[in-house]
């Protein structure tokens, strides 16, 4: 059995880790069996970080890391039929998508108007005297990364400019395919579902979403894989609901 180490679930969303999302969603669109075990101290962690997932007597860290463990463990994958050219164009879609989008959403949470909802929704499990200490604690330690990272060394507006042109360059490139790659999802998708799913859904409102929101075909793709593969979150929407700008979802 694989085991999937993650945060626990909060806002109605499968994951508030983007990480963790993707790496949930491509489980189930390949049809491995896991179960989810909530990881609430990073300190217990291999490396600091979640996701990550005990297979076979095997302790694996990293979405992208785990993402090839398994496929090569038990012999699935989502990528298989794509071309060199198409693998190129997921790999820069991807790191596009998780070594810079995600920064904005991660200021967004954490240093940005969102600060207060995010721990509320993060830290609503713990004894309310440890709160505004472990917050201090959290908010510094993301300040410092996005230092680190660089994002956090622009001004907002240029950070949310930033996202918001990743964001076109997928929406450009998906245009009116039902995935990224074409008419089958590949693990592209799951990545850019980990940061859908979580600013469209997540209760917080930010430039982010009001930007996707304006694209039609990246809402309808979310609900796509809400409905398929996430109904026990989402349910299935109604044909009304799903019917954005023109993109049919089914
Ligand atoms: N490259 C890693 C990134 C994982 C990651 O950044 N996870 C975040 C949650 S979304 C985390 O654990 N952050 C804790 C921290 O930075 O202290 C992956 O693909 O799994």
């Amino acid at each position: 059995m694989i085991l999937l180490y993650q945060f626990p679930r909060i806002w109605g969303l499968p994951n508030p880790s983007p990480f963790c999302l993707k790496l949930e969603c491509w489980l189930r669109m390949t049809g491995l069996e896991y179960q989810v075990r909530e990881v609430t101290d990073l300190r217990r962690t291999p490396r600091g970080k979640v996701p990550y997932v005990e297979a076979d007597g095997e302790t694996v860290s990293d979405s992208r890391h785990i993402i090839e463990f398994l496929s090569s463990r038990y012999e699935v994958g989502l990528d298989q039929g794509l071309s060199s050219l198409e693998r190129a164009e997921s790999h820069a879609f991807s790191i596009m998508l998780e070594e810079h989008y995600y920064w904005a959403l991660v200021y967004d949470r954490w240093v940005g108007s969102n600060q207060a909802r995010t721990l509320r929704g993060v830290f609503g499990h713990m004894p309310l005297a440890l709160r505004p200490l472990v917050g201090m604690l959290v908010k510094r330690h993301m300040r410092e990364e996005l230092m680190g990272q660089g994002m956090g060394r622009h001004l907002p507006h240029q950070i949310y400019e930033l996202a918001n042109q990743d964001m076109h360059a997928v929406s450009e490139f998906l245009g009116d395919k039902p995935y990224l790659m074409g008419s089958q999802p590949s693990t592209v998708d799951a990545t850019l579902y980990g940061l859908l799913c979580n600013v469209l859904h997540a209760p917080l409102e930010s430039p982010l979403k009001d930007y996707i929101r304006r694209c039609g075909n990246l809402v309808a793709l979310t609900e796509r894989i809400d409905n398929v593969w996430f109904a026990d979150f989402f349910g299935q929407a109604e044909a009304n609901d799903i019917m954005v700008s023109g993109y049919s979802v089914r």
